[in-house]
């Protein structure tokens, strides 16, 4: 797996260049925002619980035919199986996240998941549901505004300090790592 710097290193290494002016543009901005990218991971790690288990809940409540005999969320083997996997990719989208790289969510994760789903009868269109709400409960969660007409009487703010654009950058990183396990399972 590779990191933001790790990254500039295997880039410049194969064009035979010294790590120069772009690239370490971009490291330094990595640096200068370390700080927001750490709040955004803990903002994902400290509610991952309940997001998975709110996504999970609301593909199924969109697609109740999961819950019934034949579906891919029955009988109680499969329904935690499936929630593990909601665990599984959260967890891997925040590693990335932390490493300002897809190589570990890729790897790790992504790398034949499709294929496992096609030969174990997943759907990938409920699973892809689920990980769009992630993705909008993880924007909401590191910009720590989270909705109250979602959350009700669960919703729990950070108290970030970061107001002035709520970290738009790292909300957009983040959204791109969805859009990769969106993408793989397409
Ligand atoms: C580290 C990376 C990693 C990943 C990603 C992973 C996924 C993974 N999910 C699996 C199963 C599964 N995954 C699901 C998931 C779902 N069913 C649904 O209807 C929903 C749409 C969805 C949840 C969102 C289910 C139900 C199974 C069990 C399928 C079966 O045994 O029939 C399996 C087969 C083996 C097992 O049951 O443990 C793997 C390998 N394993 C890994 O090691």
């Amino acid at each position: 797996m590779l990191d933001a710097f790790s990254r500039a290193v295997v880039n410049a290494d194969a064009s035979t260049k010294c790590i120069g002016g772009d690239d370490l543009a971009s490291l330094r901005s990595f640096v200068a925002e370390g700080n927001r990218r750490l709040d955004a991971v803990n903002a994902i790690a400290s509610n991952a619980s309940c997001m998975v288990s709110d996504a999970i809940a609301g593909m199924i409540c969109e697609n109740q035919g999961l819950i019934q005999a034949g579906g891919n969320c029955y009988p109680n083997r499969r329904m935690a199986a499936c929630l593990r996997d909601g665990e599984i990719i959260l967890r891997y989208v925040s590693y990335a996240l932390l490493a300002g790289d897809a190589s570990v969510l890729e790897d790790r994760c992504l790398n034949g998941l499709k294929e496992t789903y096609t030969a174990l009868g997943v759907p990938a269109t409920s699973t892809i549901r689920a990980v769009q709400i992630m993705k909008a409960q993880a924007a909401a969660h590191i910009k720590d505004q989270p909705s109250e007409s979602f959350a009700g009487n669960r919703l729990r703010k950070m108290g970030s300090p970061v107001v002035e654009d709520r970290c738009a950058s790292i909300v957009a990183e983040a959204s791109s790592y969805f859009d990769r396990v969106i993408a793989a399972l397409s």
